[in-house]
């Protein structure tokens, strides 16, 4: 035996020790094992068969109404020093962390069973990817987890080959809130997450391995791990240039991967690749420039507003081999969420339908479905090396001020627009809705470590040598005086893409302004756009006033992070001011 599966099977003892299971199952991803775990969770009722002729493979789960969304109040990251974890993430000390944990477990999976199940975040033969082993007493975490990311024999073989693994222990407990913890210790490569069974609380090769572990590792290793989607834009001359965009939870990363251009632009020959639609893992290459891939293998969206007319692309891989968790459900028994045509008959938690209950589909319901069956699904996705990345685009929810695109100057600019965005907060986890908060860089919710020196960090890859992509800032979300979005966003979202790759190519000019580079009205295409021309103008201007109080809130979010906050993005926030004022 060798001695990286000594270790593996010493943990999967101790815990088993701790944990007190009925059984052990060592998933090995194959299909008899997937169709094994459905049938289980038919018979007890975790899931609920949905109308196999229209829907074939696809099943509902109704969650604990109190279990939905992510609980970023209960997710800790347990840095030795409370510094390394930043004033981002909730901290407390390992030793005290692992007490209060190890207590949770405590039998917690007695009469159940335990899954064992290795995972591989990226490619499996790509040297970029790294291995993880997640404990779960969850057949729907099993389950989730072999559609998210490639899982069992596989993952396994590389675990014994190479050592090293992320270890996370998973328990949904008694589904308490109050009995209910996230906790990181990135030193020691370990999770421990009790009392949810919701996605980025528990299938823990996504948030917390792939972004707050792999983020930490990242930085000393020289990479980013980011909250991004990565995207292929063929133009009509075959040549394909990807984007890597960072947009908080819920606010559209998913619609833009698998983007559908507008008519116009189909006809001219134009084409969309979706590599990922939430993280990716960035790498300086031999060349200099940023390469990507994509660590997950499926994708955790968010179901409502997903439609024909918004992400056509997304519907067409949900009528099979999907899993959907808290979405309603019509009288023929098919999975029905606001924005598809038709009437639910029943809600997200099993009751008949009525608009005084809210929703039918709960705001936060998602699907889970193979990367594989999206028609998009880009062929350069299993790519070992990944995709260079020719532009970073950083956007949020902001129902004013922030203008539609702007171009970011030089590299030291646009970390500052990343590590200024600000957004306002969504039902992807719990609490209040529509509250404009900073989310640097998306990554909020998810840097497993200190802000300040993931900025240090993002500035660091500027050094001689290195061919940057350009970076930019896009709003989809400005709203006008009725409260109705200015811009008609998804497919026309590539009009944007298309100026920003007329930029990376030195095709077109910009419009300088303090905050950015913007572009002419000229160069946006706008043909067979519907749009009131006064709405493209307050999407293309810069309300100086409004960004001059904007830049102000900016420089007292840094000074928050303290002496840690790189000296250079103050200066930048400073130079923009004294701009502005100017
Ligand atoms: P996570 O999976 O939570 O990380 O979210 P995501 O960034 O992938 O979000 P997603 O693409 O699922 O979008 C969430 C919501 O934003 C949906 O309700 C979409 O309909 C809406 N949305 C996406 N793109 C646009 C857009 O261009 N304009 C407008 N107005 N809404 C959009
Ligand atoms: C998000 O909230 O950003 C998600 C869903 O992508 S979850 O995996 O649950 O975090
Ligand atoms: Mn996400």
């Amino acid at each position: 035996m060798s001695s990286s599966l000594a270790a593996l099977n010493d943990w999967v003892a101790d815990v088993a020790r701790l944990t007190q299971p009925e059984s052990i199952h060592w998933c090995d991803g194959s299909d008899e094992e997937y169709q094994a775990l459905v049938r289980r969770m038919l018979d007890n009722g975790d899931l609920i068969e949905l109308n196999q002729e229209t829907h074939p493979g696809c099943y509902l789960h109704r969650s604990d109404p109190g279990d939905v969304a992510r609980v970023e109040h209960l997710t800790f990251v347990c840095t030795p020093e409370r510094d390394d974890a930043g004033p981002n993430n909730h901290w407390m000390a390992p030793a005290d962390a692992h007490a209060k944990m190890d207590e949770l477990f405590e039998g917690c999976m007695r009469g159940r069973t335990m899954y064992v199940i290795p995972y591989c975040m990226g490619p499996i033969d790509s040297p970029i990817s790294r291995c993880g082993v997640e404990i779960s007493d969850s057949p729907y975490v099993a389950a989730n987890m072999r559609i998210m990311t490639r899982m069992g024999k596989p993952a396994q073989a590389r675990i014994e080959r190479e050592g090293r693994f992320v270890k996370g222990l998973h328990s949904v407990g008694e589904l308490d809130p109050k009995r209910r913890f996230i906790m990181h210790f990135p030193e020691e490569l370990t999770i421990k997450s009790f009392g949810s069974g919701y996605g980025g609380n528990a299938l823990l090769g996504k948030k917390c391995h792939a972004l707050r572990i792999a983020s930490h590792q990242a930085r000393s290793e020289g990479w980013l791990a980011e909250h991004m989607l990565i995207v292929g834009i063929e133009n009509p001359a075959g040549e394909t240039h990807y984007v890597a965009a960072a947009f908080p939870s819920a606010c559209g990363k998913t619609n833009l991967a698998m983007l559908i251009p507008p008519e116009g632009y189909r006809r001219d020959g134009w084409k969309v690749w979706t590599v990922g639609d939430d993280i990716s893992w960035m790498t300086p290459g031999e060349d200099g420039r940023l390469w990507a891939i994509n660590p997950e293998a499926g994708y955790f969206g968010v179901a409502p507003g997903t439609s024909e007319s918004t992400n056509p692309n997304a519907l067409k891989m949900l009528n099979r081999d999907a899993i959907f968790t808290n979405v309603g459900v019509t009288a023929d028994n098919q999975p029905w969420w606001e924005g598809l045509p038709g009437q639910p008959a029943k809600d997200w938690q099993g009751r008949d339908y009525d608009p005084a209950n809210g929703p039918a589909a709960h705001p936060n319901s998602r699907f889970t479905v193979s990367a594989k069956q999206c028609p998009s699904y880009s062929d350069k996705a299993e790519a070992a090396q990944g995709v260079p990345i020719s532009a970073i685009v950083f956007g949020g929810r902001r129902a004013s001020l922030v203008p539609l695109v702007s171009e970011a100057r030089d590299w030291t600019h646009g970390v500052l627009m990343g590590a200024a965005m600000g957004s306002e907060t969504t039902a992807a986890a719990t609490g209040a809705v529509g509250v404009l908060r900073r989310d640097s860089m998306a990554m909020k919710p998810f840097c497993g470590y200190n802000f300040a020196d993931y900025f240090s960090h993002w500035l660091d890859f500027d050094r001689p040598g290195a061919k940057l992509p350009r970076i930019y800032k896009v709003n989809w979300f400005r709203k006008g005086d009725d409260g109705k979005f200015l811009w008609p966003g998804f497919g026309d979202n590539l009009r944007v893409l298309e100026w920003m790759l007329k930029r990376v190519t030195g095709q077109v000019d910009a419009r300088e302004t303090p905050v950015g580079n913007l572009p002419r009205a000229e160069d946006l295409n706008t043909a067979d756009l519907e749009i009131d021309p006064a709405a493209l103008d307050a999407l293309l201007s810069v309300d100086e006033a409004g960004w001059r109080s904007e830049l102000s809130s900016i420089g007292e979010y840094l000074e928050d992070f303290g002496p840690r906050m790189p000296g250079k993005l103050r200066e930048e926030q400073r130079r923009i001011a004294d701009a502005l004022k100017a």
